[in-house]
């Protein structure tokens, strides 16, 4: 395969202002009529239609301008349908038949649960008809639909309804129109029997919206919180970017079989039913607010997205960074600003960071790919969104605003890159953000090195400050980026603020800056809020993390200072040298004491890193050796604080389930206590976890006392487990969490447990959140996954392979974590490399598994 390079980028030959659609569904053979409005677009004259198709897809009629083609007047190249034409407008006719129910891909027309529905983003229109499947291609869609009435009574598709219908033949038809120009990876259409949540909103200029979340019947109650989250968004972008929503129906769809998290087709979004469903009995608290995190996404996407949307794949971060800014901020403002920050940023050093060191680096706007559904990564998403921050930071929250709004203007209805945004920023600010562009350009984790120096005779203090972009696949040197870095200055023994916090911009490979008027021995607070997406190097002692742990004015480096207290002792521990795990069980200690702290921050300080952040900080990862250390800490912090442990698990016990802020974070130290007093070894504590498990009135406490329970030894877990499952079988998004909880366990016997379950009736390869929920998650258990004699990665590699011709997104998707091999000790490197190559040089692999796992060994 070939790669697409973003400098081949040319604008389209030829535009299709207009399309209708013509769509006889049935699940073994819908029958895709399509007249495609065409005309030149100046530049490349001559040049024939060329409209994108899918493997085996062959048009059983063409016209143009109503007259019907010959054999000879069109060819098929690749997977493309050429047609010469004359200079001038014409009218394109085409037909084809297509059948969802063998769609296992779930790209294009599909079936799931009864349900065909589509999913166009990024290449799947083209195997719905023959099109431009290119995103600056912007057409008016009309959609007239056709189905069985008994199995389809309802037929949904973007814009407003325009027309229903009965036929003679049991079948009925609906018409759809969507006035505004989009490209085809927006369009969607959905059949089904399904039932609506409906509620209206009424936009700020006074338009009356219709909203709709249909699901299947019984799922109906499931899906008030999803609703309140859309109203909830709505509000948001009026009143933050002063966003209206620009159509009279809002619809969304959850289906059960999709590829991501949910898709933002105009007017239609469809989700992954995950996204969607919540109620106390199902769904755990970070459920819920992945509901309303998703919702507000794909919401926010109706402007950064589809009124402006991306000229090409390459710009994909345009739209997608973007967003989830936009999504990130909103979440800050529902519920605990800092809360949700360390969330963001554990999900960005988790996913992001071992990218970003890793083979599969790549900049936020890519330079090029073999399979754009590959490009779907931590880096376009969160890393994108970082960089958007920064340019908030930079500019101001009013600066910002005004460089949005210039942009929508700007560019409403058009196609745009990076380039417009970065412009717009620029001029609505009258400012030059030249070297900013390098963090669209260079991939890799900028490292920053700072340095604090005190001298009390002068009474200055000097930081110094260097950064080092590192090396990456492609990008052997780097050029210095610009970097925002939030920082203050408190004073170690009086714990004043020496310094209040101010926005310093590292420019320059190395730079200092003098503060004079320092009277005591300063400690320094970098990166606050994370404002940087960068690896801060200090040398702070544990003395004065376990300082700023307790003193800083900003939640988020009281966190940062908490983990790397507990980072610098674990990997002292790791490494067999002397370690000060006194100041970490007093800084636990401390913490937990602190009144004045919410239950839901200390909930996520208290935590230890986690086994693979801990193996991203050594040169080598020695998994067995990481496993050992963190245990042994999380057990003596269990010991030694058990009386702690014990009085937060009793003072956060609830009575009644509510879904406030509080709540939430009681429940979530509750748990998080449970597991310090399972890990301390208490005879009781196996008893306990049952108990919560079986008193539980939500998911939250029920799952929390199963995911301590699962990494047990204990007649205790057999029962949970067995009582989960029985109680869940049918609830195929509890299920999945059945099947998480056993991956993520720490036992010994992970991996043959793993394995059996693969062999379960209820697994299935053809479901990704099914295929995540197991293999995904037993490829992030660190310590079973590397197990010594790789049979881990065998069984990793084995799922991939046979997911590869069901579902080969879903399946490509599974490669990166073998792709970290150059990261392991020989044996265990030799060991992945060898089902990397395996993986390789199978028949028939797919683009998109070929791509990661060639790139994973290059
Ligand atoms: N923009 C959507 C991306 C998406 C997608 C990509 C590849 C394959 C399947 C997919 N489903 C949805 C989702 C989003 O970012 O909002
Ligand atoms: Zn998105």
């Amino acid at each position: 395969p070939h790669p697409i390079l973003r400098s081949d980028y040319r604008p389209p030959a030829w535009l299709v202002p207009a399309v209708h659609l013509e769509v006889e569904l049935d699940p073994a053979a819908t029958r895709v009529r399509a007249r495609l409005s065409v005309e030149p677009q100046g530049g490349t004259p001559g040049a024939p239609l060329r409209l994108d198709g899918a493997p085996g897809m062959v048009p059983e009629r063409i016209a143009v301008d109503g007259r019907p083609l010959g054999a000879e007047e069109w060819r098929i190249e690749g997977e493309q349908l050429v047609i010469p034409l004359d200079q001038g407008a014409h009218i394109v006719d085409t037909e084809v038949v297509i059948a969802p129910e063998g769609n296992t891909q779930l790209m294009g027309l599909y079936a799931s649960g009864g349900l065909l529905c589509t999913q166009c983003e990024a290449e799947g229109f083209r195997r719905i008809t023959f099109f431009p499947d290119r995103p600056d291609v912007l057409s008016r869609y009309t959609v007239r639909m056709v189905a069985d009435r008994a199995r389809y009574p309802v037929l949904l598709a973007n814009g407003d309804q325009t027309g229903t219908g009965d036929m003679t033949d049991g079948r009925h038809w609906a018409e759809w129109h969507d006035p505004f120009p989009k490209p085809c990876y927006l369009f969607a259409m959905v059949a089904g029997d399904l039932k609506a949540n409906r509620d209206r909103f009424v936009t700020a200029s006074g338009r009356s919206v219709e909203l709709g979340i249909w699901v299947r019947e019984a799922d109906l109650p499931r899906t008030a919180h999803a609703m309140a989250a859309l109203k909830a968004s709505m509000a948001w972008d009026e009143r933050v970017y002063g966003r209206e929503y620009d159509l009279s129906i809002f619809n969304i769809v959850a289906v059960a079989d999709f590829n991501f998290g949910a898709m933002e087709n105009k007017g239609l979004n469809i989700f992954n039913s995950r996204y969607i469903l919540a109620d106390p009995e199902t769904a755990t608290d970070a459920d819920y607010d992945a509901v309303a995190g998703v919702v507000a996404h794909e919401y926010f996407h109706n402007w950064s997205g589809n009124r402006v949307t991306c000229r090409d794949w390459f710009q994909l971060s345009l739209k997608e960074g973007f967003t989830v800014f936009r999504d990130q901020e909103f979440s800050a403002d529902q519920g605990s600003r800092a809360v949700k920050r360390i969330e963001d940023v554990r999900v960005l050093r988790a996913a992001q960071f071992p990218e970003d060191a890793g083979p599969l680096a790549h900049p936020i706007r890519p330079d090029s790919y073999l399979e754009i559904s590959n490009f779907y990564t931590a880096t376009i998403y969160n890393k994108g969104a970082e960089v958007i921050r920064m340019l908030h930071t930079m500019l101001g929250a009013e600066g910002f605003r005004r460089g949005s709004d210039r942009y929508f203007d700007e560019n409403d209805g058009t196609a745009a890159t990076c380039e417009d945004f970065l412009r717009a920023m620029e001029t609505a600010n009258g400012v030059d953000l030249g070297g900013f562009r390098r963090w669209y350009g260079q991939a890799g984790t900028p490292r920053v090195r700072a340095l604090l120096s005190h001298d009390a005779a002068s009474g200055t203090a000097r930081l110094s400050l260097a950064q080092i972009v590192p090396p990456t696949p492609g990008q052997p040197d780097k050029l210095p980026m610009p970097i925002p870095l939030r920082l203050a200055l408190f004073g170690a023994e009086s714990g004043r603020t020496l310094v209040p916090e101010r926005v310093h911009i590292l420019s320059e490979a190395e730079d200092s800056i003098l503060f004079p008027a320092i009277g005591e021995r300063p400690v320094l607070s970098i990166n606050r809020g994370f404002s940087a997406p960068v690896v801060i190097e200090s040398d702070r002692s544990a003395e004065d993390l376990a300082f700023l742990s307790a003193h800083d004015d900003d939640p988020f480096a009281r966190f940062e200072a908490m983990q790397q207290l507990m980072v610098d002792t674990l990997v002292a521990l790791i490494e067999g040298r002397p370690a000060d795990e006194a100041a970490v069980i007093e800084a636990v200690r401390t913490t937990l004491a602190d009144e004045a702290l919410d239950a839901a921050f200390v909930g996520e300080a208290v935590l230890l890193p986690t086994e693979a952040f801990l193996g991203d900080q050594l040169a080598q990862v020695d998994p067995v050796a990481i496993r050992r250390a963190r245990e042994g800490l999380r057990q003596r912090l269990g010991r030694t604080l058990e009386a702690q442990w014990r009085a937060a698990y009793a003072a956060t016990a609830a009575n009644g389930f509510a879904l406030t802020p509080v709540a939430k974070g009681r429940r979530r130290l509750r748990t998080v206590a449970l597991g310090y007093i399972a890990a301390s070894g208490a005879a009781d504590a196996a008893a306990l976890a049952l108990a919560q498990f079986e008193a539980a009135d939500n998911m939250t406490d029920r799952y929390g006392a199963l995911g301590v329970l699962g990494s047990m030894v204990a007649p205790e877990r057999e029962r949970a487990l067995e009582g989960f499952y029985e109680r869940y079988r049918a609830d195929a998004l509890v299920l999945d969490k059945w099947f998480t909880v056993q991956a993520l366990s720490t036992r010994e016997d992970t991996a043959e447990q793993v394995a059996r379950l693969a062999r379960h009736p209820d697994f299935t390869l053809a479901n990704p959140n099914r295929l995540r929920a197991l293999v995904g998650a037993f490829a992030a258990n660190q310590h079973a996954f590397h197990a010594a004699d790789g049979s881990g990665y065998r069984f990793v590699a084995d799922m991939i392979l046979a997911a590869d011709p069901i579902n080969a997104q879903t399946a490509a998707r599974l490669v990166p974590p073998l792709g970290r091999w150059r990261r392991f000790e020989p044996m265990r490197a030799a060991l992945m490399r060898a089902e990397l190559e395996r993986i390789v040089a199978t028949p028939g692999l797919s683009r998109d598994v070929f791509e990661q796992a060639s790139k994973s060994l290059g």
